[in-house]
């Protein structure tokens, strides 16, 4: 498994197909500057390997993980139950998700003890941003680098609505 040295985060999906979806959590990541693995590893088709990536993460230097997968949506779940960092999970809409509620529920209804932080529907973005404001906790650099994201999302509302009350 390649894995990253100076990673904070390690990212997996459970297909090459939920790519277009997880790039959405790197691209947060790497907008924040905060280091990051990304990889495949399925809950149904490569068991083993998923055990192994979710035991030895911590140890790794890995702080948390995003996990993003569809339909019967295991993924996340069964990574939560393995590793004792905090685990976010990513609903896929994919091809054999009926219309995206399976992937959701699958990820969302864990039972008491094993929790997994769940975003929305095909929500790679906010799963990449909700990981570094758990880093950022304890880190006042990416601490800053939110409070200036929430910053320019004010700003862009402003914009907004001036040009909407303008009629424009
Ligand atoms: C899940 O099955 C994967 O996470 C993916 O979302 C879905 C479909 O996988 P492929 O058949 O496209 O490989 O385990």
């Amino acid at each position: 498994m390649k894995t990253k040295e100076s990673a904070r985060v390690g990212i997996v999906m459970g297909s090459r197909s939920d790519l277009p979806v997880m790039q959405g959590a790197a691209d947060s990541l790497k907008e924040f500057g905060v280091p990051y693995e990304i990889t495949v590893v399925s809950a149904h088709r490569s068991p083993q390997r998923m055990m192994e990536y979710a035991q030895q993460a911590a140890g790794r230097g890995i702080q948390v993980i995003i996990a993003g997968a569809g339909g019967a949506a295991h993924l996340p779940g069964m990574i939560a139950s393995a590793t004792p960092l905090p685990v976010i999970g990513v609903p896929v809409k994919s091809s054999n998700s009926m219309d995206g509620w399976d992937s959701v529920l699958s990820i969302l209804q864990m039972p008491k003890g094993v929790p997994v932080a769940t975003v929305a529907l095909n929500g790679g973005a906010n799963a990449g941003i909700l990981a570094t404001q758990i880093l950022g906790a304890t880190d006042a650099k990416l601490r800053q680098a939110i409070d200036d994201y929430k910053e320019t999302m004010r700003l862009s509302v402003e914009d907004m609505a001036k040009s909407v009350e303008k009629g424009l």
